[in-house]
């Protein structure tokens, strides 16, 4: 038994949104990696850590900006050295999206995060690719894989980058299929990788971009115009700019919107004034996602519970921020149908909360 009225209304809501298939497009591999993992791998590697204990590092997780937690996000993934632990971080966050009711995920990863500590961008495709496959071939979990270049390095270290991953390209051809910027934003913007980009789109890569997460509506539009990416990742400052904003609903840009992301990096003061809700009925292609969830406090699920109670989503609404997340995935458009029906029969047929 719940155990209050408002408990059982939580679960209720739970309940629903798990079983809607979602698709998570923002989701960054080396921000899956929980605390106890982190200290699991420390002790396999021989890697020393500056915490005694799993709850000493999460207490560190008190973030007041986007830079206070990618310093943290980079020593994290320190202790990630082998193919090995590449496949347990992400067979890891395969069996906690399963468990939200994810079917598909398309998972950035960092290269450059791990060649410069020496390990070998080979051991990071295959451990990843590894993980993804056996969730395919086990539990029909789909996926694809975008390679992201870090913003706060040179344009000429994504293109190395880039240079080291493309005779990987044939053997991977079934996840990567994709390409994606992060890391700080403010003074890196797009127009800094237009080259390396348009580099990328001839090579026929689909292309993301973080903008508009910390940086100004004018990165987002930028980041359209200048790098030509398809979908963009956070672009809660777009608001900014009613012209962008109708651009963007016109256009239906998806944005992948992460709002525990937000609020645990201080883009926000209070979910309860997240624009997610406004841009959404405001026609924009708001889709809901995690981001980094072992830093954020919260994977898919928490993500749509937290939102739909902070700004009273009703359950239409909901199913909407489900049906956007197939629709704006990069699955071949038969596969987005078919999930499609499925969201709209298990909408036919689950209690709204
Ligand atoms: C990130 Cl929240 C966020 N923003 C930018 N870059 C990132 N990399 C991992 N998480
Ligand atoms: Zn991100």
């Amino acid at each position: 038994m719940p155990a209050s009225p408002s408990a059982a209304s939580a679960d209720a809501l739970a309940e629903f949104v798990r079983r809607l298939p979602k698709a998570e497009l923002h989701l960054h591999i080396e921000g899956t990696l929980e605390p106890e993992l982190i200290f699991r791998l420390a002790r396999r590697n021989h890697v020393a850590l500056p915490y005694d204990s799993v709850e000493s590092l999460r207490a560190a997780y008190a973030f007041t900006n986007l830079q206070s937690f990618l310093d943290l996000y980079y020593a994290g993934a320190g202790v990630l050295l082998t193919e090995q632990d590449f496949h347990d971080l992400t067979a890891a966050y395969v069996q906690r999206a399963r468990a939200d009711g994810v079917v598909h995920a398309e998972i950035m990863f960092d290269p450059q995060t791990h060649t410069a500590r020496g390990v070998a961008i080979e051991t990071v495709f295959a451990g990843i690719a590894g993980a993804l496959r056996e969730a395919r071939d086990r539990h029909g979990f789909t996926s694809c894989l975008l390679m992201s270049f870090l913003r706060h390095l040179s344009e000429q270290d994504a293109f190395e980058t880039l240079e080291a991953a493309l005779p990987l390209r044939k053997q991977y051809a079934d996840l990567w299929i994709g390409i994606g910027l992060d890391s700080a934003e403010r003074g890196n913007p797009p127009e800094k990788f237009a080259r390396v980009f348009a580099r990328c789109r001839e090579l026929g890569f689909r292309l993301v971009a973080h903008a508009g997460e910390e940086g100004p509506a004018a990165y987002v539009g930028d980041a359209l115009d200048l790098l030509h990416v398809e979908r963009i990742d956070h672009g809660v400052h777009s608001e900014e700019d009613p012209a962008l904003m109708r651009r963007l609903a016109s256009q239906r840009i998806p944005l992948t919107v992460c709002p525990l992301s937000n609020l645990k990096l201080r883009v926000v003061d209070d979910l309860s004034r997240h624009n997610l809700a406004r841009m959404l009925r405001a026609g924009v292609n708001v889709t809901l996602n995690s981001d980094d969830p072992a830093y954020f406090g919260g994977y898919v699920l928490d993500n749509y519970v937290a939102s739909a109670r902070a700004l009273s989503l009703s359950p239409v609404e909901i199913g909407q921020l489900a049906a956007n997340s197939l629709a704006a995935s990069f699955l071949p458009d038969a596969d987005k149908a078919r999930l499609a029906r499925d969201l709209a029969s298990v909408l036919a047929q689950c209690p709204a909360p």
